[in-house]
């Protein structure tokens, strides 16, 4: 259990600079400790201190600890004579055997903690050495929070595995990830330089992560040579010291790719052989190897199907390899087709039970189908996966993603523990009794030998991790969760703002405010009702295109049209997934009366007209939502400048820049997805609002000089649908006009287009004197993926504020290319104060 509660300190008040590096473990001091509530250590007694050993590694982490929060140096002994205000790590076993009076220590589950306080000798015992290591950084959080207590208090997992799974790929370059290259990989093989890697071990183990999968599940067979299992074993060895296992990611064909075979049939004995002798090799040089991740038959990836072997036949052959080694296989059930969309019941949301319900019990037991958290893909909102009901007789675990792929590549600030907890907390209902996902996870629920958790975190080089500081509340959230899923999501997020920012009231409330607000927003703002994340799916998955759900084979329809929207996933006249779920469930969802709001649209098929429970049409609905996510948008950036000097300006100023990149991209998505809609279903917003901008100045209707107009696809990503670039790649634009705007003060918004290829320059006047200037960058310091194209991806707006402008004042805008970036403009907005537009 981790503990809030404050006593009597304050934080200094912080400016040093900070780059992100040492995440929530950066031990700030504390000021005003009232010393009479707490004595420090005089000794770490580590009860062993062999170098491998977590146990060591904890005694240095407290050691570290106590020094960054309190600036007293103490001292590590070896000497294990107990000592009154000793601190004393290690496991019970340990402890009972050096001190005899381990009696009084609390039955333990495996990695699980005892952490004492009260009386003299501090103790920190774990059932194994992991959780001695997991008992240091509790008590450290604590003390770093000011929190000087007096406890006794039993830590047990909720679930044994609790992984995570980088994307990484051996070039370097990690698939979906936002936070630069990879930690582990480079040209094909494995880096030299482990430091950040035993950092990365640091903060997983911190949050009790005990696993982690290395490289991409789009696997390349390369990772399995010789040379690169002795990779793989340093890796190991880095990542040992903190409880944590290393495990890989295969590609099925391998016996194929690599292994001079015509053939990766999972009953062919020379590919059992070839996957025996592989697995020998890494446990030779890694002796307490995690095991094996398999994405099998599933966007191209190889598997078994291709030799008429099930998947379960897949799984078995490597679980039967590992066995002998207690080594586990994940099996991942994200197996789909292309579909049809003429064919109404077609449904890739019906994937995962066709292909894994008939092999339920079939699994070995060192198998774990490993489930992401909705049928589809990581949507900003997806009822949960009916496969964890149906698999009874089967160990399973929820795939969850921290790198947030459609959900703002981590330059919109979405914190997800909300978003997860509804999945964990949702009662499946079978057979009409208490089946919270998280009771199923945590093996409860079916009684199952393993299960868990595993997150896709996609974490690289980049200071920060993720490439954005905020994001990283929801790494930490994840491991909280994953410890013990009753945990608060608001509860969770405060001991991250305050090990992250400082324990001032006024950054907690703030962060907090901004972060639980998140998920809802970008929720409003990119797709609702259950549409999923409105975003471009058959291309990089960041910005608005609305239309590239439908009219292909992915299966993430929304079958809009002039009418109507929505998936019908009935039993009674659409494609049947919703009697996929236990009886209780699938009447809910069934029955559009009892369906909920946020899932309309994912159950039904409806018209826009269509009234929801809270009185709204769809449609209105729709456009409602749009203006009122981008709205609370615009308020982040507010409440981020308010916290000016309580934050150290480096991470000030980068948080602000992504708040200001989103508060602007909001916009773009608001405007995006309304009109979208509105072009589609011809229904005006009742408000107004949509297609209306009072305060806009088409940049296409500005006098131009150098600049030529051009449509943008998709239509819908620009104002008036159509944008200004330079004539050519190497000579400047020059956009003129007379405001009529009433004299005042405004902002000056300018809406642009930041695409990769170059670096363009623009810069603003009024009446000739400087406005302000800015480069076309992003794509050195926003980290999200990339376009060539004006679209959805580039949209970007910049803004000036406090801008006095007269009436008939000039505004001229010059834009030099650089590149293939030929400087595009969208509009301008005149912002009197208070308006979004
Ligand atoms: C690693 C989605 C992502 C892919 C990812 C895949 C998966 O389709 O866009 O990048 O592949 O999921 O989870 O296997």
């Amino acid at each position: 259990m981790f503990r809030a509660l404050l006593v009597v300190v304050a934080s200094l008040n912080i400016v040093t600079a900070e780059n992100g590096l040492n995440a929530w473990l950066r031990y700030a001091p504390l000021q005003n400790v009232n010393s009479h509530h707490l004595t420090l250590p005089s000794t770490i007694i580590a009860l062993n201190t062999s170098k491998a050993s977590s146990v060591y590694t904890a005694g240095l982490e407290l050691q570290k600890g106590l020094q960054g929060i309190f600036s007293q140096v103490v001292k590590i002994s070896n000497y294990t004579h107990k000592t009154s205000s000793a601190l004393i790590v290690g496991t019970v076993d340990d402890y009972s055997k050096i001190y005899g009076d381990g009696d009084d220590a609390p039955d333990l589950d495996e990695d699980g903690f005892w952490l004492n306080t009260k009386g003299d000798t501090i103790k920190i015992l774990g059932q194994n050495e992991r959780g001695a290591l997991y008992g240091a950084f509790e008590y450290l959080s604590m003390l770093a929070q000011g929190d000087f207590s007096g406890i006794s208090s039993v830590n047990n997992p909720n679930q044994p595995i609790r992984w995570v799974n980088q994307w990484d790929n051996m070039d370097g370059s990690i698939e979906r990830g936002y936070g630069g290259p990879s930690l582990f990989f480079k040209n094909g093989g494995i880096v030299d330089d482990l430091t950040r890697v035993s950092e990365y071990g640091r903060l997983l183990a911190s949050i009790r992560v005990n696993g982690i999968i290395i490289n991409n599940v789009n696997a390349n067979a390369t990772l399995l040579s010789p040379q690169n299992i002795q990779g793989l074993g340093r890796i190991a060895d880095v990542f040992r010291p903190y409880g944590i296992q290393v495990g890989i990611s295969l590609n099925f064909a391998s016996p194929t790719a690599v292994g001079g075979l015509t053939t990766f049939d999972p009953l062919d004995s020379g590919v059992i052989s070839f996957w025996t002798n592989i697995t020998d090799q890494i446990y030779k040089r890694i002796p307490d190897f995690a095991g094996y991740l398999v994405k099998a038959n599933s966007e191209g990836q190889p598997g078994p199907l291709t030799y008429n072997r099930t998947l379960a036949e897949g799984a078995n052959m490597f679980a039967k390899i590992l066995d002998p080694y207690s080594g586990v296989v994940m099996f991942r059930a994200f197996v789909y087709n292309q579909l049809n969309e003429s064919d109404w019941k077609a449904d890739r949301a019906n994937a995962a039970v066709q292909f894994f319900e008939p092999l339920d019990g079939k699994f070995a037991d060192n198998v774990v189908v490993q489930i992401k958290y909705g049928p589809i893909d990581f949507q900003v909102r997806e009822p949960v996966s009916p496969l964890f009901a149906n698999l009874r007789n089967t160990s399973t675990a929820v795939e969850l993603q921290v790198a947030q792929e459609y959900l703002g590549q981590q330059c919109h600030l979405v914190y997800l523990a909300p978003l997860w907890k509804t999945i964990l907390d949702f009662d499946l209902r079978v057979d009409r009794k208490a089946s919270k996902v998280s009771d199923i996870i945590s093996r409860e629920r079916f009684n199952r030998p393993l299960g868990g958790s595993a997150a896709v975190v996609n974490a690289g080089t980049n200071t920060t991790w993720l490439g954005s500081h905020m994001a990283m509340s929801n790494l930490y959230a994840y491991g909280r969760l994953a410890w013990d899923p009753s945990d608060e999501p608001e509860d969770i997020l405060q001991d991250w703002i305050r090990l992250t920012f400082g324990l001032d009231p006024k950054v907690r409330d703030t962060i907090t405010k901004m972060s639980m607000q998140s998920w809802p927003a970008y929720e409003q703002y990119s797709g609702n009702l259950g549409l999923q994340t409105l975003t471009d799916i058959t291309g990089n998955h960041f910005g608005p295109k609305p239309q590239s759900q439908d009219d292909n084979g992915w299966g993430q329809w929304t079958r809009a049209d002039h009418t109507t929207i929505g998936m019908d996933r009935t039993v009674a006249n659409g494609t049947g997934f919703s009697g996929t779920y236990p009886p209780e469930i699938a009447n809910m969802y069934e029955n559009i009366a009892t369906t909920p709001d946020n899932l309309l649209l994912w159950f039904h098929h409806v018209n826009y007209t269509h009234v929801l429970h809270s009185g709204k049409t769809v449609i209105q609905y729709f456009y409602d939502a749009h203006y009122s996510g981008a709205e609370i948008e615009q308020t982040f950036v507010k409440m981020w400048e308010s916290l000016k000097g309580k934050i150290d300006d480096e991470r000030y100023e980068h948080v602000l820049y992504r708040q200001t990149f989103q508060a602007g991209h909001s916009i773009t998505w608001r405007d995006a997805i309304n009109n979208f809609y509105w072009n589609l279903s011809g229904i005006p917003d009742e408000a107004k609002r949509v297609g209306h901008h009072p305060w806009r100045v088409e940049v296409e209707s500005m006098v131009l000089d150098g600049y030529t107009v051009v449509p943008v696809t998709p239509f819908e990503t620009a104002s008036n649908y159509t944008a200004v670039i330079t004539s050519s790649n190497t000579t400047a634009g020059i956009a003129t006009m007379k405001l009529e705007f009433a004299s005042g003060t405004y902002d000056l918004a300018v809406n642009y287009f930041d695409v990769i290829g170059g670096r363009a320059h623009w810069q603003v006047y009024l009446n000739d004197k400087s406005v302000g200037e800015w480069i076309g960058n992003h794509e050195d310091t926003l980290g999200h993926a990339v376009s060539v194209n004006l679209d959805g991806h580039t949209a970007s707006r910049i803004t000036f504020k406090g801008i006095k402008i007269a009436k008939g004042d000039m505004l001229k805008i010059v834009g030099t290319p650089n590149g293939t970036e030929r400087a595009p403009l969208d509009y301008v907005a005149v912002l009197p104060a208070g308006v979004i537009d």
